[in-house]
């Protein structure tokens, strides 16, 4: 038992000594395991007897395994550290050389450099590339600290020369790396897009629980494997790091997870925390939330000194400095060391009292000790019940002499001819003084001792890593056919139903369909009622890895709360985030897991793309498909919610997102054809896109879908109906529930005012817009070839008069084809904070109702010669548009 006398612990009662001294006796005699027994009894008795009892989450600040239990290194020290070196040399040596090529080309070296044991160790003993024939673990790799990850690969023979050479280089016809972990940019490389921080971490939870839900299901066999997150100390200042997912991943009881986070103290600007310590305050979060927290503190050399510190004033030390004064230490010397670390204390001065300076300044941190850190991966590889995290204390700039430690590291990117050198002696890189000062990238022949030591442990492990399969779609995949969906394309027969209840059946069928039926997985986050999915619920359940351990109140009711262990949905919560990670990990397990599955994350589209867009964008770069089904949209159509409830805009800003194609549907039937050709080009031809498709809550007759519209649907306008008699003189284009105003205000103009329009259903202003700048770009760069023309403008060729396009999505929506439609164009929409009304005041207050569509169609009529001014205006009156109110744009 090598419990801390009385004097560190600042215990001086004699009472108190007298107990500690029976609990010792008691460990010695009955072990540990009585011990843990004897105290929880004595809580549990002081709680009952109304005793405060003290909450300690925070263990002592050393290592949580003893050294008593550690396990023999299995691997080659010396060769793994040689190994080592030349990644450390290399992942320096591309940074450097691209900066002094191309200054500000920018890169880091700092985080690798505190890396690298912590990803050796895994490389060499951990990372399983597979398990069998099943997939093996998957790496969340720290985003910046990529040049250690392009260093190794390039050793490995799996990356040339000139790729590395040409890092931060992509446009240069030459293969080149991106600067971070890319899927988009390196399909066959990066698997999980990272850099963004807090994502990678709120991802790989996520996967770790899609994991088991995959299994769960029975689609994919249990295998042992692991998903390991990479992660700054500083990057779990992030919300999504520390958030609701940490319950999450213990409730489910996430043994496949395992985060590294790497507590090298610093992040951009400087100390994490300075005044406090991260490993300290990330082990309470942690502990508390039932996770399985390793603290790799001390490396091996300190362990004797915890040995011979009988006072225990050498722990008390370790505990009261604050992470400002450990990130000096290392930014010093020995001497500096000694005076303010050890020197507080005579008895801890005494214990390095014939120690040199060098020896001090060589006291490793836990996090780049090999041997510690193998002991806390395989505990962590072996601990059952719930995920763990791992503490491990580092240090940044680890090696790079002045620039070590300092707050300014994290911005270093060359280095001096001398610092160079003095790297290479110092991690004893072959290599001559000239080709170090030139930071050349250096790799030892492929039958030297270093690569083929590398080469065999990857074989062990099953292959190399990072890989992503980059294969396109899945082979035998066949989506479903239009036919599929036929009763969304007979309309609702007189019913008023809503495009959300339109879509619920859609999904209810789409999951019943014996190809893909399976292979859906619905994802909301707490809004399932919202959007009328009970029957779903009922039919396919909520997943629940516990199954369903209660009686639900309403299990008599034919739509009761059914929770399974088969379950299909996702019922994930009030987490956007969290949501928006289950659509990754199923988005992308057609890559992953090669399994196809297909991800319908409904939601309130206010709280989509602004809250969770950069989740978004990560997803679109990790190459992922599925559905992102925009619920209580528009912002005059979601009634009552007010300001913060109601999205005018969402369709805006996934414009921006390249691989997302945007609709905005007005009927079922349109929404259908959406679906079934996004399953068929996502799925079976392989295309790297996602869809995002707004959905309403108003109710309306639906009709049966007029022939041939199918093509039009997909590309974003069609004609719907047609002016009756003359030809129109005005053009009418309507997206989602505001194409029924477009079609009242076709028989206002008709009837009162005898003017003819045509009424057109624009799907997507976006995929319209992307298609004519396709075009336009070919033209600009072919002058001397046939234009090709716009779908837009092919569809419009003979019509006339003014274009009325009017949504309830900003007015930007529809400019986006004010380059090809001109002067014809008059958009209306939604521009302004939302209000609590219903929706005819609404659409009376942004003026996108039926009756300010006929009167801004008047009205352009009359400027353009073709019809009488002051009726134009007396319009307004009569159809009780009032022209004296404010513009909605600021209201
Ligand atoms: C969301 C986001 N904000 C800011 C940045 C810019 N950034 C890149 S690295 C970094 C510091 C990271 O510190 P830490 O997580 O401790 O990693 P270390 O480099 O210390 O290992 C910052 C702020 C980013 N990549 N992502
Ligand atoms: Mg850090």
């Amino acid at each position: 038992m090598n419990a801390k006398p009385a004097a560190a612990l600042e215990l001086d009662h004699e009472e108190i000594l007298e107990w500690i001294e029976a609990f010792d006796e008691v460990i010695d005699q009955e072990g540990p395991g009585q011990g843990t027994r004897l105290l929880d009894a004595l809580t549990r008795r002081a709680q009952q007897s109304g005793v405060d009892v003290p909450v300690h989450l925070n263990t002592p600040y050393v290592n949580t395994i003893p050294v008593s239990e550690e396990a023999p290194y299995p691997g080659d020290r010396a060769m793994e550290r040689r190994i080592k070196s030349l990644i450390r040399w290399n992942a320096m040596a591309m940074v450097h050389r691209q900066n002094k090529k191309d200054p500000g080309i920018g890169g880091h070296i700092s985080t690798y450099s505190s890396l690298a044991t912590l990803l050796e160790v895994g490389y060499n003993h951990f990372f399983y590339a597979n398990h069998g024939e099943e997939p093996g673990d998957f790496v969340y790799f720290q985003g910046h600290a990529s040049p250690g990850v392009y260093a190794r690969a390039f050793l490995e023979g799996r990356l040339t020369q000139e790729q590395v050479e040409n890092y931060r280089h992509e446009l240069r016809d030459k293969p080149g790396l991106s600067s971070y972990p890319h899927p988009w940019l390196m399909p066959s490389f990066w698997r999980f897009p990272t850099v963004s921080m807090g994502l990678g971490p709120l991802n790989a939870i996520y996967q770790a629980r899609f994991m088991r839900y995959l299994e769960n299901r029975g689609l994919i066999k249990p295998t042992p494997r692991k998903v390991w997150a990479f992660i700054g100390d500083g990057e779990t200042d992030e919300p999504e790091v520390l958030g609701s997912q940490l319950t999450l991943a213990a409730r489910e009881k996430l043994d496949n997870l395992i985060f590294v986070v790497n507590c090298n103290l610093q992040r951009l600007d400087g100390p994490v925390r300075g005044n406090g310590k991260i490993v300290n305050e990330l082990e309470a979060a942690f502990r508390g939330t039932g996770w399985n927290v390793i603290k790799v503190l001390w490396g091996s050399g300190w362990d004797e000194l915890l040995a011979r510190d009988h006072s225990g004033m050498l722990i008390k030390r370790m505990e009261e400095c604050v992470d400002g004064e450990y990130q000096a230490f290392k930014a010093k010397d020995g001497a500096y060391v000694r005076k303010e670390f050890f020197g507080k204390y005579p008895e801890t001065a005494a214990l390095v009292a014939d120690w040199t300076d060098d020896e001090i300044f060589r006291l490793q941190r836990g996090g780049l000790d090999p041997q510690k850190v193998y002991n806390a991966y395989k505990r962590a590889v072996e601990h059952k019940g719930g995920p763990t995290v791992i503490l491990a204390k580092t240090i940044k700039g680890y090696g790079l002499g002045s620039a070590q430690a300092r707050n300014a590291t994290h911005q270093e990117k060359k280095m001096s001819d001398e610092a160079l050198t003095a790297f290479r002696s110092r991690f004893e890189i072959p290599i001559p003084d000239n080709a170090a000062k030139e930071g050349s990238l250096y790799r030892p022949p492929e039958d030297s001792p270093e690569i083929q030591y590398m080469l065999e442990r990857r074989k062990e492990l099953g292959g190399f890593m990072p890989k992503r399969d980059a294969r396109k779609g899945v082979r035998g995949f066949e989506a479903p056919g239009l036919e599929a969906f036929k009763e969304s394309l007979e309309g609702s027969k007189g019913r008023a139903v809503s495009t959300t209840m339109g879509f619920v059946s859609m999904l209810r069928n789409l999951m019943k369909d014996p190809k893909v039926g399976k292979l859906v997985v619905p994802i909301i986050p707490d809004e399932a009622r919202t959007f009328g999915m009970e029957s779903i619920i009922r039919q396919v359940g909520i997943y629940a890895s516990q199954g369903q351990l209660y009686k639900p109140h309403d299990v008599d009711m034919l739509l009761y709360y059914r929770e399974a262990k088969d379950g299909q949905i996702l019922e994930e919560g009030i987490t956007e985030a969290g949501s928006m990670a289950s659509m990754t990990a199923a988005g992308t397990a057609y890559s992953n897991y090669r399994i196809p599955m297909i991800p319908f994350f409904t939601y309130y589209s206010m709280f989509g793309f602004q809250r969770v867009g950069d989740l978004i964008w990560a997803f679109a770069d990790a190459r992922g498909k599925g559905f992102l089904m925009g619920g209580t949209g528009g912002r005059t159509t979601l009634a009552g919610e007010g300001l913060q409830h109601q999205d005018g805009h969402s369709v805006v800003v996934s414009s921006t997102v390249p691989t997302c194609a945007t609709y905005d549907p007005a009927y079922v039937y349109e929404a259908a054809v959406i679906v079934q050709d996004g399953i068929r080009r996502m799925y079976q031809e392989g295309e790297d896109r996602f869809y995002y498709i707004m959905l309403y809550n108003e109710d309306y007759v639906m009709p049966e879908m007029p022939p041939g519209c199918e093509e039009g649907i997909i590309k974003g306008i069609y004609k719907l109906k047609a002016a009756e008699g003359k030809k129109a003189t005005v053009q009418l284009f309507g997206s989602g529930p505001i194409l029924n105003e477009a079609l009242k205000a076709q028989s206002i103009l008709a009837g009162k005012y005898g003017v003819q329009a045509d009424v057109w259903s624009v799907t997507s202003y976006n995929e319209l817009r992307r298609e004519a700048l396709a075009c336009e770009r070919w033209n600009r760069l072919h002058p001397a070839e046939k234009p090709k023309q716009p779908f837009i403008l092919s569809v419009l060729e003979k019509t006339d008069g003014p274009i009325i396009a009017a949504s309830d999505y900003m007015k930007v929506v529809p400019d986006q084809l004010a380059p090809w439609l001109g002067t014809r164009l008059v958009t209306l929409g939604t521009d302004g904070f939302g209000r609590s009304d219903n929706r005819e005041h609404l659409r009376r207050h942004f003026e996108n109702n039926a009756e300010s569509i006929a009167t801004a169609a008047l009205s352009r009529l009359a400027r353009d010669g073709k019809f009488d001014p002051k009726k134009a205006q007396k319009a307004f009156t009569d159809l009780g548009v009032n022209i004296e109110k404010g513009d909605p744009a600021l209201a």
